[in-house]
């Protein structure tokens, strides 16, 4: 090889070996989830650590209550930018959210779902095949989880309620039916008297619980399926003063989770991976930018459940929710 030829050959490695990198260091990405809430607040720390350690530039919109209305203007609003090459997004709801991430994905904008999916999930042959992943928990197997451990703490009979947010959400939709699943085929005795949609409103959840623990004296336990359906069901069995006697199983490790863990009125925690889900998504993102064409179309984060056994265990404690503080 001449002289010169290796000067073209060493400056054409060099070029190869930049262009992943320039591109990644190009990336923009729109992170969009469901709602200010220490879930996501959660996840925003490990899309925004994610985005430090990746050198990539992250711009964040949250909505501050739950729903497509809410959701789809920012959304559009992300898209006008112009300058994304990546949204980040938790859909309010499986169905309605297709038509306006379809748009984003045919601006030019690649789309990853963390925490909720659209269409049944399945990326690869269902329904809907344009998000590169989805990225979050397995809440079929969350809600079977939290079921066990309900049936387990009333003695495997009686009759327990659901508090959730909104039908049509992947997350606590999945989390429902992994609960009822659990019940009808290992618990024929406990009977689900009833499901609430609160629209992720804490103080209607309060009054919705109020009103099953009013009608129903003899109700054994209750599962708020996420953060503020478990605060609201928490908060009407404690007015009631039967904290300790209904029993409640609580869908994401907040602090008010944790404290009536140990004050005896919840039994079960169940921790997703929020920070994970962000971290991963940003990554998947730099990762396509910068040629990866084999990304899992689906990555479950798993779960910690925390009980008053193990709470005060750095291995699980780690993961309850700690909000940074502003
Ligand atoms: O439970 C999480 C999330 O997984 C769900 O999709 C919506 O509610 C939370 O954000 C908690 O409030």
């Amino acid at each position: 090889m001449s002289k010169r030829q290796l000067l073209f050959a060493l400056i054409a490695a060099l070029v190869l070996s930049l262009g992943p990198r320039a591109a990644v260091a190009k990336t923009k990405i729109g992170f969009l989830p469901g709602v200010v809430d220490p879930f996501y607040q959660v996840m925003q720390l490990g899309v925004e650590t994610a985005a430090k350690d990746l050198g990539v530039e992250v711009v964040t919109q949250i909505p501050a209550t739950w729903g497509v209305e809410v959701q789809t203007p920012i959304l559009d609003a992300l898209v006008a930018r112009g300058d994304l090459n990546y949204i980040v997004t938790a859909p309010t709801d499986k169905d309605q959210m297709i038509g306006p991430l379809k748009a984003a994905a045919n601006a030019g904008i690649k789309v990853i779902t963390v925490d909720t999916f659209l269409g049944d999930g399945d990326y690869k042959n269902g329904p809907v095949t344009f998000p590169i992943s989805y990225i979050g928990s397995d809440n079929v197997e969350g809600g079977r989880i939290s079921g066990r451990g309900l049936a387990k703490a009333i003695g495997g009979k009686g009759k327990v309620y659901i508090n959730s947010t909104n039908p049509n959400v992947s997350s606590v939709e999945g989390r429902a039916i992994g609960f009822k699943e659990v019940m009808e085929k290992e618990f024929p005795d406990v009977k689900v008297v009833g499901l609430d949609f609160n629209l992720d409103d804490m103080n209607t959840a309060v009054q919705q619980t109020a009103a099953v623990l009013q009608r129903t004296p003899d109700l054994a336990g209750v599962f708020g399926t996420n953060v503020f359906s478990a605060q609201g069901a928490g908060t009407a069995v404690i007015n009631a003063g039967l904290g300790g006697h209904v029993q409640v199983v609580a869908y994401d490790a907040t602090q008010f989770a944790i404290e009536q863990l140990r004050a005896g009125v919840i039994t079960l925690v169940l921790a997703q991976k929020p920070f994970d889900m962000g971290y991963m998504a940003v990554q998947f993102a730099a990762a396509d930018a910068a040629g990866v064409t084999s990304l899992p179309r689906r990555v479950e984060t798993g779960f910690a459940i925390i009980g008053k056994d193990n709470v005060d265990d750095p291995a699980v404690a780690r993961f309850i929710y700690k909000v940074p503080s502003k």
